[in-house]
Formats: structure tokens, C-alpha cells, sequence
């Protein structure tokens, strides 16, 4: 690190701010191809069964239409691959289109390339498709399990004082990006060769993912993904559509194109959550955490589960979060079903663990009579046994948990706000006070950069990691000004291009910062190094960087709110951010992502949820049926940072993209309880929607 930085640490704006919010970029959709084919998908209807007629004849038919495909002319294909965090059957299908059979409503079985996406839609609904879904649906099944122990907790659990319980549901969710899924390739005719403009978080993915699937050699593919708006783990997955789309440009040697509508990414595209989860937490009468139990069930669907084992893996390994617990039995498995697939979303798995911890703690507090915030302080591990290696194989590398508490105390008025909640439930309104810690692990893997000095002092940094719309380019521009002592503005800072960057994971967990920032700082220091030798301009140098295990952000949030008794309706007053990012490089960036994520936090709390009926239908298709937050319901917030450099990486950096989506739910979760615990009312799920509130106070009051 540079001992006396100019930028690093100092609030930089975006630099791809100001024409993104001009509408002057260029995304997915606005890429022009000239002579492309718009292409088209025919759905399936219902949840399981096998097709017993798939017609494509009168499409052939329609103007403007070029082809039509089924599953028969794409079997031959790789099949997409599984994210293999936990242990799978790998025999679960993940055909391009469906082959025979169909696993969930909405997945592609048919599709039609035409001239125009209106004739392509045209061609679509003019196939006829059947499928016999008469016999028995499938039943749910456990594709992976994973179990870590320590100590002997039956016999703990035997002897406690004190054992709280508590049982929770996840909505599932969909991510919803500003930007749909997208992709668009041209065929260049001379060479066989492909250039894709494809809306992901990881595009040097894409491309071997595509040569392998594809079986052609990656040579042949350069993948683009520059303008993204929004990803949240939801593209972090490449999906039948999009393979099917390049397919076919190879097929037909001709430029192609998809561009998903909302409605066919509420039903396609993967979700989130949806996990539930049961734990059990055993105290000594001094309030001393002895032991947990923790048993999580993740969906996935039998259609593409990918990334949403990363789910069921997170949504257990975090646990028990940042607290000291001797003894622990964690349980987690991914269950698939016939629904629509699952991934990672902003979080992936880290708000399902931290919500059921700090569920665990608040009820323990009360069981207790002590201060929830207390009880955490007492219980967290302290600074001096950092390192520390838990129970489900992690490394929690740095940080002052207790000291991050304290600070929550001061900013939020924790005292005032209790004094405050307690005159308002004197005048019998239902007010309540949250707080909740939290752990994100960041901050993994390796990531690469070149850069090279210019006789005309510019600096060209090629990364590659790459930015879903969060503006990474700024964040590794003021490192690299820093490391080499230059002016920001000379530094060029590209991402997301597999022909013009080195080869790199993206965008994704928390992560493209400290490892991808750490690349460019080793890169910069080479450079720099060989420059002061003597070496003559222009220097390239270029570092694969590689970190020593993950890094562990963490923060703590308090809420306060009220509820109106006669509707239900939540009212958040004001809340407070304390986060640890390890080293920051952009404030203004890191204020952005807590602000951002925490409203995301506030839709998973409150308002969002994807439903399913019992076949499998899809009832919340549209943002007319499924719930997002908008900017008035996000109350004012605090937003208060710490920094604990991660001796694991380069920068010292930790991640903190997904910090709001991790720490708002449970702080909102605590504080409804906590406002309805007169009532006696102990648990509900999210989301906590003003009818759910109004039933159970309704049923509550009756008694
Ligand atoms: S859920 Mo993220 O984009 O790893």
C-alpha cells in the first residue's frame, strides 16, 4: 500500500456515472446487428411431464421467420455445467431445450428464430406443444447434503439452562436487475468467428463455458459484457437461452439475439432465498452461548439448479456467525423440486444464516432478561482470537465484532432509542427496536491485470474482474493512481472484454475489489519498480493474484419502527449501518453498495416474494404481482464504516457489496418482534407484509 495514498480512501464519483444516468451507453439490447435474427421461446406450461406432440411445421410458415428448433436438433450438446461447491448428482439433466421431458413451468422447449422479436413471438405461439402431465408429480429429493460437528451436542443440549428455538421460512425471491437477461452475437461470415455482447457478471466464464458446451474452440468466441445494469448473482450463471442463442448464430452462420422480457426472467431466470431453516441454541443462566443446532434446506430446481448449491453451502457456513460457540451440529441440504431454478442472490445464503442466528439471540436475550445488544457483545469472539478457524471450515481472519456494537450503541442512540420505545408503547403503540450482527465472507480467489505504461504517461490497466453496473473501473483507477503516483485521470481503466483482458472470475461475491484490486496494485508495483530501474517506456506488467484465504466483512445494523395496529403498515424510523470493509478504497462506492443493499434488505424484509401454487404455477409473474421497494420506503440511514484491514489479501480489502442485503433483514426482522412482543406474538416470516401483520395481531388481540 502506498504509505501516503491521494485517492485511496477518498470519495471518487463513478466514472461511468454520468453517461450511464445520460442514457448514453450501450447495453445488451442496443447493440445493433445488422441482419440479425431476433429469437424466440415456447415455454413449457405446466411443472412436469412428457411431451407427447411438439409441432414447429406452421411456424415455418409465418413471415419473417427463418427456423424453428426443438430439443431433438440441440441434444447433442454439452450440457450446462453444476457449480460444484457441494457434493451433487451429477446425472441431473440441464438441457438446452427440453428433452422429452419438462422439469418446471417456464422452461424452454421450443424456439423460433425470425427476422423481427414480434414474428419471432408470432412463430411461437403458432407451434403446437402437448404434454401429459397426468401421473403423479415428482417429489421432492435431497441432491446434497453437508454435515459439520463438533463436540458432543446432544449432551450439551441435556444439560442447559437455557435453550431457545426458532424456525424460519425465506421468501424466495427474484433478483431483478434495471436490465433483463441479454445477449447478442454477431457472426462474422469470414472468419466462423462469434463476438458476444452478453449482460453477465462473468464473461471470461461465458466463453470457455460456451466452447466446451459447444464443443468449439474458445478462439473462436470473444465475449463482451460492458454496459450491465444489475446482475445480483442472478447472472452469474449462463442460462439455455443464451447457449441456445449462440447456437444457433453458429448453426445458421448469422448474427442472433435474445432479449429476455421481465416476465420470462421471473419465471426462467434463478432466485434466491426460499431456504428455511431450524436452529437451536443452547446458554448457560449467565448468558454464556454453549452450543448450536442448525438444520438448513435449500431449493433448487430440477431444471438448472448451478449456483443455488452455493446457497445451501453459505446459508450454513456462516453459522454460527461471529460468535464464539463450542459446540455446533449444521446440517444443510439443497432440495430439488419442480419449480423455477435457484442461484445466488446478493447474499446468497448469508442472510439466511445470519437471520436464523440473530433470531437466536434476540430469543435468548428474552429468555434472559438481558439487552440483546449486550448479550452479542459478551458472545462475540473477541479481537485477540483472530485468526480464528470455525467449525464449518472457514478462517475468520480479522475485525473488532464487539467494538463495531459499540459503535451502533453511539450513532443509533441505542439508550434514547429505547427510552423512546418504551414511552410509546405507554401510549399503546406497537414500537420496536432491532439489532443485528452480521458476517459476509468476501473477498475469494484470484483474479489477473496488465498494465502498461505509456511514453505519453497514460496508464492502460486491463482487469479481469469485471463490473455488473457498480463501478468497479473507478475503484482499481485509484489504486493503480496511487501505486504508481500518477494523476487519476491518466489511468484507463477496461474490464469485461475476453479479447482485450486477461482471463478472470468477474464480478460476483464480494470479491472483484480486494482480489481484482490487489491484481492491479501487484501489477502497478512491478511496473513502477522496473520503471525506477531504469527501464525504458512503455512497461507491461501483469499479475495473476492468488489471496490467502477469505476475508470475513462484518457490521452490525439497528432499526427502529412502528406498527399501526388497525392496518398492519410498518413504519421505519431511523436506521444504522455500522460496517467493516477492511480497507476502503471509494467511500462514496461503499456507501452506495450499503445504501443499495440495504434496500434490497428492505424488500427481502417487507415486500418481496415469488408463489408458486401447488402445480407449480407461477402466480407472481410481473412487477404487478411482486412486491419491490421503492425510494420512499427507505428510511434515512446512518451509514458509519470501520476499517480492519484482511491480512489476507494485498489491499486489505473485504467485501461489502452485499453487507445491506445481509444485515437489514435480520435488524428488521428483530425489530417487528420486538415491537409485537407484547402481544406475545415470537415469530412470523418474512415478508412482513401489512395483512401478515394485521392477521396476527388480530388473531393476538382476540385472545
Ligand atoms: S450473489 Mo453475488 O453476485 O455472488
Amino acid at each position: 500500500m502506498p504509505s501516503r495514498p491521494t485517492y485511496i480512501g477518498r470519495p471518487q464519483q463513478d466514472r461511468r456515472a454520468d453517461s450511464a444516468l445520460k442514457g448514453k451507453r450501450t447495453y445488451v439490447a442496443d447493440v445493433a446487428l445488422p441482419d440479425g435474427l431476433d429469437i424466440a421461446f415456447v415455454r413449457s406450461p405446466v411443472a412436469f411431464g412428457s411431451i407427447t406432440e411438439l409441432d414447429i411445421s406452421e411456424a415455418l410458415g409465418i413471415d419473417g421467420v427463418v427456423a424453428a428448433h426443438t430439443g431433438a436438433d440441440v441434444a447433442a450438446l454439452g450440457k450446462l455445467s453444476v457449480n460444484p461447491v457441494i457434493e451433487i448428482l451429477a446425472s441431473m439433466p440441464y438441457p438446452i431445450l427440453a428433452q422429452g421431458e419438462v422439469q418446471a413451468v417456464g422452461q424452454p422447449v421450443a424456439a423460433v428464430l425470425a427476422s423481427g422479436a414480434s414474428q419471432a413471438l408470432d412463430g411461437c405461439e403458432s407451434i403446437v406443444l402437448d404434454i401429459d402431465d397426468s401421473g403423479q408429480p415428482p417429489v421432492p429429493k435431497t441432491v446434497a447434503k453437508q454435515v459439520w460437528s463438533t463436540g458432543d451436542a446432544t449432551g450439551v443440549f441435556a444439560d442447559a439452562d437455557i435453550i431457545v428455538e426458532c424456525q424460519l421460512q425465506h421468501p424466495r425471491l427474484a433478483p431483478s436487475p434495471m436490465e433483463p437477461r441479454g445477449i447478442a452475437v454477431r457472426y462474422e461470415p469470414e472468419t466462423g468467428c462469434v463476438t458476444i455482447w452478453h449482460s453477465t457478471q462473468t464473461p471470461h466464464r461465458t466463453r470457455t463455458e460456451l466452447a466446451s458446451i459447444l464443443s468449439i474452440s474458445p478462439e473462436r468466441i470473444r465475449v463482451i459484457a460492458d454496459c450491465v445494469g444489475g446482475a445480483f448473482g442472478m447472472k452469474a450463471s449462463l442460462y439455455p437461452e443464451e447457449v441456445f442463442t449462440v447456437w444457433a448464430a453458429f448453426e445458421h452462420k448469422r448474427s442472433t439475439r435474445w432479449i429476455a422480457s421481465r416476465s420470462e426472467d421471473f419465471l426462467s431466470a434463478t432466485h434466491g432465498r426460499g431456504v428455511a431453516s431450524f436452529g437451536r441454541l443452547a446458554l448457560s443462566k449467565d448468558g454464556d452461548f454453549l452450543a448450536l443446532e442448525a438444520n438448513t434446506q435449500a431449493p433448487v430446481g430440477r431444471w438448472l439448479p448451478n449456483s443455488g448449491l452455493i446457497t445451501a453451502w453459505n446459508a450454513a457456513r456462516v453459522l454460527p456467525s461471529g460468535y464464539l460457540v463450542p459446540t455446533v451440529e449444521i446440517e444443510t441440504q439443497a432440495i430439488a423440486q419442480n419449480l423455477g431454478p435457484t442461484g445466488i442472490y446478493r447474499g446468497a445464503g448469508r442472510p439466511e444464516a445470519n437471520c436464523l442466528m440473530e433470531r437466536l439471540v434476540d430469543k435468548a436475550a428474552r429468555a434472559l432478561e438481558v439487552d440483546p445488544l449486550e448479550l452479542r457483545q459478551r458472545n462475540l469472539i473477541p479481537t485477540s482470537a483472530l485468526p480464528m478457524a470455525t467449525a464449518t471450515g472457514n478462517l475468520l481472519d480479522s475485525g473488532d465484532y464487539a467494538h463495531a456494537l459499540e459503535l451502533l450503541r453511539e450513532h443509533g442512540d441505542y439508550d434514547a432509542a429505547l427510552r423512546t420505545r418504551e414511552a410509546r408503547r405507554a401510549d399503546g403503540v406497537l414500537a420496536g427496536v432491532g439489532v443485528a450482527f452480521y458476517l459476509e465472507p468476501s473477498g475469494n480467489g484470484w483474479e489477473t491485470a496488465d498494465v502498461t505504461m505509456h511514453v505519453d504517461g497514460k496508464v492502460e490497466v486491463a482487469s479481469g474482474s469485471s463490473s455488473q453496473g457498480h463501478g468497479r473501473e473507478t475503484a482499481l483507477a485509484q489504486i493503480a493512481a496511487d501505486v504508481l503516483g500518477m494523476e487519476l485521470a491518466n489511468i484507463d481503466v477496461r474490464c469485461g472484454d475476453t479479447a482485450t483482458c486477461p482471463a478472470g472470475i468477474g464480478a460476483l461475491a464480494s470479491r472483484s475489489t480486494a482480489i481484482g484490486g490487489s491484481a492491479v496494485m501487484r501489477a502497478c508495483e512491478e511496473a513502477r519498480m522496473r520503471q525506477d530501474a531504469g527501464e525504458a517506456l512503455p512497461i507491461t506488467a501483469s499479475c495473476r493474484y492468488e489471496n490467502d484465504g477469505q476475508a470475513w466483512g462484518y457490521g452490525c445494523y439497528m432499526i427502529t419502527l412502528e406498527i399501526d395496529r388497525d392496518t398492519g403498515v410498518i413504519t421505519l424510523g431511523r436506521s444504522t449501518c455500522v460496517d467493516d470493509a477492511g480497507r476502503i478504497i471509494n467511500p462514496a462506492q461503499v456507501h452506495g453498495q450499503i445504501r443499495g443493499g440495504f434496500a434490497q434488505g428492505v424488500g427481502e424484509a417487507l415486500m418481496e416474494q415469488v408463489v408458486y401454487d401447488e402445480d407449480g404455477q407461477l402466480l407472481t409473474g410481473s412487477f404487478m404481482d411482486y412486491t419491490m421497494p421503492r425510494a420512499a420506503d427507505i428510511p434515512a440511514l446512518g451509514i458509519h464504516t470501520t476499517e480492519t484491514p484482511s491480512p489476507l489479501n494485498a489491499l486489505g480489502a473485504k467485501g461489502v457489496g452485499e453487507a445491506g442485503t445481509i444485515g437489514a433483514p435480520p435488524a428488521i426482522l428483530n425489530a417487528v418482534l420486538d415491537a409485537l412482543s407484547p402481544l406475545g406474538i415470537e415469530d412470523m416470516d418474512m415478508p412482513l407484509t401489512p395483512s401478515k401483520l394485521w392477521h396476527a395481531i388480530a388473531a393476538a388481540e382476540q385472545e
